[in-house]
């Protein structure tokens, strides 16, 4: 009884052993077969690393440094951390533009708002043009310091809203407040501070000068 419960179980045994030997030959394949893979997902990931934050360096008219805005990558969008100076006390449209120069006095040269999207101004008229953002309420000191975020733009140059875009971009300070409808611009006024959008330094640890 004994003896012919052994021999199927032998059987069984010695067929699971070449299973295994054999899924032991199909794994360290698969292994070999993804290992430049994992290389290089883990180079894209290194790469797509130093892309995750950028900065704006704010200059008014004449030349002065106002602030800067700093950018971070999170999974709702473009994080915008805005610290500001010797700005006019009042309400100030806060834009992305679409082209990453900015020439005083005007800033003009920063060109309209981004607009990857091809959609008219104005957050309360639509979708609004990527660029669009809340405007800045600067108190008496002409000094803040706020955060929002924007989900219609990305650091992600692959995508065709990046910030990093052929032409580059700019963060820009109106004299006058967005109206949230008016196209192209809100009505906002002239142009009195503006910063190119550029990747953040690599290394950490570093803030940039001021
Ligand atoms: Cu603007
Ligand atoms: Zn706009």
């Amino acid at each position: 009884m004994s003896a012919r419960r052994f021999i199927p179980c032998s059987r069984t045994w010695a067929h699971a052993e070449s299973i295994r030997s054999d899924q032991a030959v199909s794994v360290r394949r698969f292994a070999l077969a993804i290992s430049p893979l994992l290389l290089l997902l883990a180079l894209s990931a290194v790469a797509q690393s130093t892309d995750e934050r950028a900065t704006a360096m704010l200059r008014n008219a004449a030349g002065h440094d106002v602030g800067e805005v700093s950018l971070t990558q999170t999974q709702g969008g473009v994080l915008l951390k805005l610290a500001i100076k010797g700005i006019l006390p009042g309400e100030h449209a806060f834009h992305i533009h679409a082209v990453g120069k900015c020439e005083g006095p005007s800033f003009e040269s920063a060109g309209p708002h981004f607009n990857p999207g091809n959609a008219h101004h104005g957050i309360m008229s639509g979708v609004g043009h990527a660029g669009d953002m809340p405007n800045l309420h600067v108190p008496q000191s002409g000094a803040l310091e706020v955060e929002v975020i924007n989900a219609a733009i990305t650091l992600d140059r692959n995508k065709p809203n990046s910030v990093f875009h052929p032409e580059g971009t700019s963060v820009v300070i109106h004299g006058g407040k967005d109206d949230y409808t008016s196209d192209p611009a809100g009505n906002a006024g002239n142009r009195i501070a503006c910063g190119v959008i550029r990747q953040a330094p690599a290394t950490v640890g570093q803030s940039p000068a001021k």
